[in-house]
């Protein structure tokens, strides 16, 4: 309950923003009350979860994307491309070295942002490749910064944080 009643919250202040800078553009000061408020109420639950890491490190829509764990490297492509909210996307894993003791996975987020719990769970397909698939959503902000969460379990965990389309 104590979620849902997070996520409403987090939709209105979404809303109201949204309509201020619309309708509003000399509004200035409630622009920033708005955004204030909002980050007042969720950073105390978010900052732990979501410390670091927020600047873009993966042009998704243009291809793979490699970050380093320990001596070995992560390899994450999304497709279909351009990276799109609110569609199937395939989300595929590749691990250099040798294979981790189980599969990885994928948390979605959004950095500074709670959002809800959106895990995707891959599957070996072979030479190194996992894949799954999973669904983006559409943030009521409008904000567009996504991150996909990479755990391999006894390696690690590496954050991409990517634009997609809405
Ligand atoms: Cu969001």
């Amino acid at each position: 309950m104590i979620v849902i009643f997070n996520a409403q919250i987090y939709v209105n202040q979404g809303r109201v923003f949204s309509e201020v800078t619309m309708d509003r553009p000399i509004g200035n000061r409630a622009i920033s009350f708005s955004c204030a408020l909002f980050l007042l109420i969720t950073a105390p639950a978010v900052s732990t979860v979501f410390a670091g890491a927020s600047a873009i490190n993966c042009r998704a829509h243009d291809g793979k994307c490699i970050l380093p764990i320990g001596g070995e490297t992560v390899t994450l492509e999304i497709m279909p491309r351009p990276v799109t909210a609110m569609q199937d996307s395939t989300f595929s894993v590749t691990l250099s070295g040798n294979p981790p003791e189980r599969a990885p996975y994928i948390d979605l987020g959004m950095p500074a942002m709670k959002m809800g719990p959106n895990q995707i769970k891959l599957k070996p397909v072979g030479n190194g490749v996992y894949k799954g698939t999973g669904v983006i959503v559409r943030c009521k902000s409008g904000r567009r910064t996504w991150f996909a969460n990479v755990t391999v379990p006894g390696r690690g965990e590496v954050k991409f944080v990517f634009d997609v389309i809405y």
